[in-house]
C-alpha cells in the first residue's frame, strides 16, 4: 500500500489551527527556533529491516499480522513510516536476512519511497542453512582458523551486496565471547578477533566506514570479546581511519554513564554510529524514550556539544539507526513512537544554552547548571517536531495519521495475517 500525500493534508487540515497555536506559543520561548527546524527537517534515522515485524523472546513470538515477508516489503514498510514522519529516510539491510537478488531494482524502489540505505549489517551470531562450519564457539575469535575465514569471507560478501545498494558502511556486531571460566584465552581471543577485523577493512571501499559494535553480555555471560568501548576503541585504533566505535543503548552493563562514554569518543573523532533503544534491565530492546527519557536527552546534549567542538554535520557524520525490537506492539506504531523520542530528545539538545553553561561550570556553580540542563529538558517541544513535519510535508500527528488510515489493517488484508518477517 501506499500513502497518499493528499490522505496526509486532509489530515493536517483538520489539526492544523490547534498546532498553529501550540506551535507559536511554544516558539516564542525559543530564541534559536528557526535553526532548530532546519536541522530537524535535516535528521534522519534509519529504520533497521529486522525491526518491522513481531520481535521475540526465547519464550515466544507473537505475530502481529501483515508483516513484510521479502525485501521489497520491508522497504515498503520504511516507505510508509518515512511518508508519515519524513525523518526515517534510510534504512538498515542485515545480510543473510535481505540479500538483493536484483540490486538495481531494489535500489530504484527505495529510490522511489524516498530512501537510502544505511550501515549493512552481518550476522555471525546464527549458523544458517547450509553453512559449512559452525559459529558455536565464535565467528571471529574461533580457535579454528577455516571459521574465522569463513566470518571474514562472509563480511566481504556483505561489502559487496552494500556496495550494489549504495551503501557507505558496514557495521559488525560479534557475539563472540565465552560462557564460562577456563573456555577462552582472552587475549589469543582478542588477536584473532583483530586479524579477521583487519582483513574485513582491508576489503573497504575507499570511502566506506566500518562500525564495530560492542555489547556487555548476552549471548555470551562469562566475557565477551568485544565486550564494552574500550575494547571497541582499542579495535578502532588499531584498524584505522575508516573504523569506528558504535554505541548500541542497550549494550551497556546496568546504570552505565553512557554519555560521558559518548563524550570522549567523540573527542577521540572515534564514534561512528548509534543505535536507540530503550531499557530497564539489560538489552530490553524497547521504544526509544519509554523508560529513561532523561538519559535520552543526555546522551544527545553530548552528541549535539562534542559534534559542535569538530564541526560535523549532525545529520550525516554519524550513522544513526533505531535498533529495537517489539514484541507486543505493532512494530510500525512503535518506531513512529521511536523516531518521535528521538527528534524530542535532539531538539531539547538544541536549546540548551551553552554559553550561560560555560559559565556556570567556569564559576562551578553546579546549580546553574542543573537548570540549564533540566530547564531544556522539562520544555514541551512536541509542537516544534510537528512544525518541522508539517514543513517537510509529513504528517502533524504520524501515529494519529497511521491509525486514521487503518494501515495496518490494510496490510494484513494485502499480505495476510500469518505473514513472519525475519529478524530478531
Ligand atoms: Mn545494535
Amino acid at each position: 500500500m501506499q500513502i497518499e500525500n493528499a490522505r496526509i493534508e486532509e489530515l493536517n487540515s483538520q489539526l492544523e489551527s490547534v498546532h498553529k497555536r501550540n506551535f507559536d506559543f511554544h516558539a516564542a520561548a525559543i530564541t534559536n527556533v528557526e535553526a532548530i527546524i532546519d536541522k530537524l527537517i535535516a535528521f534522519q534515522v534509519a529504520i533497521p529491516s529486522w525491526a518491522l515485524g513481531a520481535g521475540g523472546t526465547r519464550f515466544g513470538r507473537f505475530s502481529i499480522g501483515g508483516e513484510p515477508g521479502n525485501l521489497e516489503e520491508k522497504i515498503a514498510d520504511v516507505g510508509l513510516l518515512h511518508k508519515l514522519n519524513m525523518s526515517s529516510g534510510a534504512i538498515s539491510l542485515h545480510i543473510p536476512w535481505d540479500i538483493p537478488s536484483d540490486a538495481a531494482k531494489i535500489k530504484a524502489l527505495a529510490a522511489h519511497h524516498g530512501l537510502v540505505f544505511d550501515a549493512m549489517n552481518s550476522n555471525t551470531f546464527q549458523d544458517q542453512p547450509g553453512q559449512k562450519l559452525s559459529y558455536k564457539y565464535g565467528s571471529l575469535q574461533n580457535v579454528d582458523k577455516a571459521v574465522r575465514q569463513q566470518a571474514v569471507d562472509h563480511n566481504l560478501e556483505v561489502i559487496k551486496y552494500g556496495k550494489e545498494l549504495g551503501s557507505n558502511s558496514l557495521t559488525v556486531w560479534l557475539s563472540d565471547g565465552s560462557n564460562f571460566p577456563g573456555q577462552l584465552n582472552f587475549r589469543k581471543a582478542f588477536e584473532n578477533t583483530l586479524e579477521g577485523l583487519q582483513d574485513i577493512y582491508a576489503g573497504l571501499p575507499e570511502d566506506w566506514k566500518v562500525f564495530v559494535e560492542y555489547k556487555a553480555f548476552e549471548p555470551n555471560f562469562y566475557s565477551m570479546t568485544v565486550g564494552d568501548w574500550g575494547h571497541s576503541l582499542l579495535y578502532a585504533n588499531k584498524l584505522g581511519p575508516k573504523a569506528f566505535t558504535l554505541v548500541d543503548l542497550g549494550h551497556h552493563l546496568p546504570n552505565a554513564n553512557i554519555e560521558q562514554i559518548i563524550s570522549l569518543l567523540l573527542m577521540e573523532g572515534k564514534l561512528g554510529g548509534f543505535h536507540f533503544n530503550d531499557s530497564k534491565y539489560g538489552d530490553d530492546d524497547l521504544t526509544v524514550g519509554s523508560i529513561r527519557p532523561y538519559q535520552l536527552f543526555l546522551i544527545f546534549r553530548e552528541l549535539v556539544e562534542g559534534m559542535n567542538a569538530r564541526g560535523m554535520n549532525h545529520a550525516t557524520d554519524l550513522g544513526w539507526m533505531i535498533d529495537a525490537s517489539h514484541n507486543i506492539k505493532d512494530p510500525l506504531e512503535d518506531l513512529l513512537q521511536s523516531v518521535e523520542a528521538i527528534m524530542i530528545a535532539y531538539t531539547q539538545a538544541l536549546m540548551v544554552d551553552d554559553a550561560a553553561l560555560d559559565e556556570a561550570r567556569q564559576n562551578n556553580d553546579v546549580a546553574l547548571a542543573q537548570e540549564l540542563l533540566q530547564h531544556a529538558f522539562r520544555t514541551d517541544v512536541r509542537a516544534i517536531v510537528a512544525e518541522a513535519r508539517l514543513r517537510a510535508g509529513a504528517a502533524i500527528d504520524p501515529l494519529g495519521a497511521y491509525r486514521s488510515m487503518q494501515v495496518r489493517k490494510m496490510l494484513i488484508d494485502e499480505r495476510g495475517a500469518v505473514s513472519k518477517a525475519t529478524g530478531l
